[in-house]
């Protein structure tokens, strides 16, 4: 199926849409990340990713770990859109006490949410956790007839993630079990919150991951067919070794008063937002999503993907005695 990109670059702006929306009105919060990758996250939300939102936790779901939690937003906004249990009442309370779009991404409050994130690095060290726990679950219960679990873990990471300790040990230690289920998209952005990114860091990260025994590829990370044609080959090469495609972003992108700079990590472009949205093609009404929910996913064909994929688990654990909704809370 190929990718359309005019519906897909609409909703990418209404993403964007929703974030500015969100940090405006609470004051507070990361608008960098969720601009910077607003393309990657439809075509993962809107293309890519196997899911069903009426299901979370379906138990052969592909499993998306924001890791980089301070652009939440990203998070939130994608998984409103593509029909999670996630109102827009819910998008408008943003940071605020008991919501369901806590500053971080909370694991459990939020359906959708794989992990909680915040601290740098955690979410890449869960995604390699997650991804041997799924490698575990399909050895031990795929069999010649049912490939039950064929799931991928797909992490994005970001320059802070990357600079963490705890990412190296479990990046390292995912190459040496060779997870090739695993795929990291790092958002190479050039900034790291209030400086550029050259100010603390001069690494070569790709060399890196590829001497831990890591595939690298790169990309520009706004451009959506390279991203998809980049993710394909990624989700294809089962080698042996994990995945990590460099995708450089524009922090910000769609706020020109400080895309490109450090100013765009936090809620600094907040003010300019009014003219942004106007730019960007969108009407006055804020929290405005019309390639939203089921439509996003209907358009791109996704209801039809991913209900064959659900049924053959279903097949696959009833083959194997199990029942797909005990395991599936076993699992939760
Ligand atoms: C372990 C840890 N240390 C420090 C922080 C505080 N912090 C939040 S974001 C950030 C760096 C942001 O850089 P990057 O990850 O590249 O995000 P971007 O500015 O590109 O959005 C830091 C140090 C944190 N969240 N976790
Ligand atoms: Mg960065």
């Amino acid at each position: 199926m190929s990718l359309n990109i005019e519906i897909l670059s609409k909703a990418a702006n209404q993403a964007r849409g929703l974030c500015m929306d969100a940090v405006q009105a609470s004051q507070s919060g990361h608008l960098g990340l969720p601009l910077g990758c607003a393309e990657i996250g439809a075509v993962l939300f809107g293309h890519a990713l196997k899911y069903n939102p009426d299901q979370p936790r379906w138990i052969n779901r592909d499993i998306f770990v924001l890791s980089g939690g301070h652009g939440s937003m990203f998070l939130y906004a994608w998984l409103h859109m593509s029909g999670y249990d996630l109102p827009m009442s819910e998008i408008k309370r943003f940071r605020q006490l008991h919501s369901k779009t806590p500053g971080h991404p909370e694991f459990g409050d939020t359906p959708g949410v794989e992990c909680t994130t915040g601290p740098l690095g955690q979410g890449v060290g869960n995604s390699v956790g997650i991804s041997v726990a799924t490698k575990m679950a399909a050895a031990r219960f795929n069999t010649d007839e049912h490939k039950i679990f064929d799931q991928h873990v797909v992490c994005l990471c970001s320059d802070g993630d990357m600079q963490e300790g705890v990412a190296s040990e479990a990046c390292a230690l995912a190459a040496h079990w060779g997870l090739d289920n695993l795929i990291f998209i790092y958002d190479s952005n050039a900034v790291t919150l209030d400086a550029a990114a050259k100010e603390t860091q001069s690494e070569d990260t790709g060399k890196r991951m590829q001497a831990y025994g890591f595939d690298v590829q790169e990309i520009e990370g706004q451009d959506m067919q390279q991203f998809l044609d980049a993710f394909n080959v990624a989700k294809r090469r089962d080698n042996g070794k994990p995945q990590f495609i460099i995708a450089h972003t524009l922090i910000g992108k769609g706020i020109p008063e400080v895309e490109g700079t450090y100013k765009a990590h936090g809620e600094a472009g907040a003010k300019f937002v009014d003219a942004a949205r106007k730019a960007l093609g969108l009407p006055d009404e804020h929290y405005f999503v019309r390639v939203a929910r089921r439509t996003l996913l209907r358009v791109e064909g996704r209801v039809r993907l991913f209900c064959p994929a659900q049924e053959e688990t279903a097949r696959g654990l009833q083959s194997l005695g199990r029942d797909v909704w005990g395991m599936a809370q076993e699992k939760s």
